[in-house]
């Protein structure tokens, strides 16, 4: 029979997501579980159609699975999805917790669809958001120019802070909108939002409505963030360059959903505009929309419930010779997130039968 999935963090921003994306893709499924913490389970949602009743994550709630999903938080992933593994489901895991595993293979379909049969643990990652919006435009382009250095400035929705972010956005939106005095003195944006709203319940360090925040994460050695050292190490194990160069500023815009990335890429081989297009344009996933003529280029306010990769503003770098300069958006829920997630498990769910 058809295989049996469960989707556990059904009721978060990406498990709402992930239900769509399930009712409107080739259905390759059987039975689909809804998994959730004890405070979400009896709620009922709806995927392909029919109404299910969510349980709670439990070991039990594994038997017979043959493919779990978790979009919950790293500390949820590490303790139950080997929890899943050992009940004899594959797990393909959306948190941070076992990409950088040597033994769990972090996968992009479009990328590196092979490494999805070498999981030794049952355990497959899913990469973060901001690594997965460049990742199909940069593996095409790597293929074909070979990548030495990459620099990138994201510009990272606030959805991909989950529903809290998504909150706290138009939370703070209706605090500053149509005041016409705001934005103009120090600090006047974030007294008007902290005195409406606190500070202690954002899930962002700064007001992000009429502003831009230059932290994703938390803090790692160096002032760096977690966000950019997740682009830097999962850039280089999904495209199977470990000593690739990589430099990022992740920054949090009051966008809701789609994450958009500037990004600096330099070639072992000399690479020209018009090669880089056709590459991208014959790459599958990606949509390149660039006649800035027309004031044609992607945004995430247009790219944002989309499946593909949306690049624009090709240019070649004038000063880097085997550089191009790109801007890339991509929507952090679907192909970042929930999406990606579902290819993976398509692509064991053909395995497991026999295709
Ligand atoms: C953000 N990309 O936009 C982060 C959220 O490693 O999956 C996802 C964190 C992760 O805030």
């Amino acid at each position: 029979g058809r295989p049996t999935l469960a989707v556990v963090g059904a009721t978060g921003a990406v498990g709402t997501v992930m239900l769509g994306i399930l009712s409107q893709r080739q259905d390759v499924w059987g039975e689909i579980r809804l998994v959730a913490s004890a405070r979400s389970a009896g709620t009922r949602l709806r995927v392909r159609g029919e109404e299910v009743v969510v349980r709670e994550l439990t070991a039990e709630v594994f038997d017979g699975v043959d493919v779990a999903m978790f979009d919950v938080p790293d500390e949820v992933s590490a303790q139950w999805a080997p929890v899943a593994a050992a009940r004899g489901a594959v797990v393909v895991d959306n948190s941070g917790a076992f990409r950088m595993d040597a033994d769990v293979p972090l996968v992009v379909p479009e990328v590196n669809p092979a490494q999805v049969r070498n999981r030794p643990r049952g355990i497959i990652s899913n990469p973060n958001c901001t690594t997965l919006t460049m990742m199909d435009a940069l593996g095409a382009l790597h293929r074909g120019w070979g990548l030495t250095e990459l620099v990138v400035a994201s510009y990272q929705a606030a959805s991909g802070a989950g529903q809290p972010g998504v909150d706290r956005l138009y939370d703070e939106l209706a605090v500053v909108g149509g005041d016409r005095t705001l934005g103009q003195r120090s600090g006047d944006v974030r007294r008007a939002v902290e005195d409406k709203l606190g500070s202690a319940s954002s899930p962002f360090p700064a007001p992000l409505a009429l502003n831009v925040v230059p932290w994703a994460g938390s803090l790692r050695d160096g002032g760096w963030s977690s966000e950019e050292l997740k682009v830097r190490d999962e850039s280089r194990k999904i495209l199977g360059i470990p000593d690739l160069k990589v430099s990022a500023t992740c920054v949090r815009v009051p966008v809701v959903t789609t994450h958009s990335l500037a990004v600096h890429a330099t070639f072992q081989r000399r690479i020209t505009v018009d090669q880089a297009r056709q590459a991208l344009m014959d790459a599958p996933s990606v949509v390149l929309v660039d006649d800035p003529a027309n004031g044609d280029f992607p945004t995430p306010a247009d790219v944002v419930g989309a499946d593909p990769t949306f690049v624009g503003r090709l240019r070649q770098a004038l000063d880097f010779p085997n550089t191009v300069e790109l801007f890339v958006c991509g929507d952090n829920l679907r192909k970042g997130a929930a999406l990606n997630t579902a290819q993976i498990a398509e692509l064991v769910a053909a395995e497991l039968s026999g295709r």
